[in-house]
């Protein structure tokens, strides 16, 4: 059986694009695969966060994974920081891993924008991310396609790590869905959606009221052709919501353009939001069952101890291939 490891970050409440994106692929591979979810939130401290919410969103986050359809019986769900195989494997693939690898990662020059006041950690964030995904020795990566970078850093860290010191890691393959890979926000279609967009009415949030989402939709911008079709170039807003609705409905894109052929944006729009509720306002019912029950730790720490030992064993064979330890 085939190993998974996917981890998301408790940076804010997930978006609909965290979830076409990430978890409805992780719901269908854990029948048939063995399945690591993590929430990383030792990724999340690269920007600041707020002690309090933080440990919110994590539990919020673990309440969404399961409200979502992973059965923990199944999959092992768990917090990075509470395996300490990760920081740990973290540093020692530092040590393996070049600056001017880490300065051609797109994900920190988009998030540094250039300036100096950002943490150390935000620019070595690949280093950790490389760490969780080889602990277990995924041989899947499932992720939306801005990750695509990262996963090729991981794979290339881990080949050296073998080629020098001797086969220690398996090399992972990155798993992006056909249709949802890139949600684009609703006020600035070019750039992706992100649930720590400062701009609340670029994203959907999973935890949003049906009358948000609505409205968020609707007020999704697009353009004045007035003409359904998908054309990311020139029709970047329209094309998002296209792609929205097929990966909602589980359709292709060019099933979906049928679909729309002679409607206008409005109906459109209309239609696109109801997928939306749809499929959120299920998830949001079990959601509110979960938060307050103590199942959620239980589950946790439960997620935690079958996590570590099997991040331990790969820590331990890793250090005594470094020399590291008496
Ligand atoms: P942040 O904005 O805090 O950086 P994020 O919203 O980009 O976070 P992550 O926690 O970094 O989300 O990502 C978790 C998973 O969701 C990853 O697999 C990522 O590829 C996927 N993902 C994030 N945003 C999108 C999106 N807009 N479309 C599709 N997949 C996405
Ligand atoms: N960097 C990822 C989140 C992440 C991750 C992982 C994803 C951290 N560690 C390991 C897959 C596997 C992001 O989405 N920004």
């Amino acid at each position: 059986m085939k190993t998974i490891f996917s981890g998301i970050q408790p940076s804010g409440s997930p978006t609909i694009g965290n979830y076409l994106g990430a978890i409805k692929q992780f719901v269908d591979l854990q029948h048939d695969h063995d399945c690591y979810f993590c929430i990383v939130d030792q990724h999340a401290i690269t920007v600041p966060q707020d002690p309090k919410q933080l440990k919110e969103n994590t539990r919020s986050l673990a309440a969404l994974y399961i409200a979502s359809g992973i059965d923990p019986n199944k999959a092992t769900l768990f917090v990075q920081s509470d395996v300490s195989a990760h920081a740990e494997l973290g540093w020692m693939l530092q040590s393996m891993t070049y600056m001017g690898e880490l300065e051609r990662m797109t994900q920190f020059k988009d998030k540094a924008d250039g300036r100096s006041a950002v943490s150390s950690a935000l620019f070595t964030y690949p280093t950790l991310m490389a760490a969780d995904i080889l602990l277990y020795q995924a041989n899947i990566v499932p992720v939306g396609d801005d990750q695509t970078q990262h996963l090729e850093i991981t794979r290339d860290i881990a080949d050296r790590f073998n080629n020098r010191f001797g086969n220690t890691f398996t090399i992972p393959d990155i798993q992006i869905p056909q249709v949802g890979a890139r949600v684009m926000s609703l006020q600035e279609p070019t750039k992706k959606m992100s649930k720590s967009d400062e701009n609340v009415r670029g994203f959907i949030s999973m935890l949003d009221t049906p009358k948000q989402m609505e409205k968020k939709v609707k007020s999704a911008v697009t353009d004045s052709d007035g003409v359904v079709a998908y054309d990311v170039e020139n029709k970047p807003g329209v094309s998002n919501l296209l792609s929205l609705y097929a990966a909602l409905t589980n359709q292709s894109i060019d099933a979906s353009v049928a679909h729309f052929s002679d409607k206008r944006y409005g109906d459109f729009k209309g239609e696109v939001a109801e997928a939306v509720v749809e499929t959120l306002n299920p998830i949001q019912e079990r959601y509110n069952e979960l938060i307050q029950s103590t199942e959620l730790d239980d589950i946790l720490t439960e997620g935690a101890s079958k996590a570590e030992n099997i991040a331990n064993k790969t820590l331990l064979a890793a250090k005594d291939k470094m020399g590291l330890g008496k």
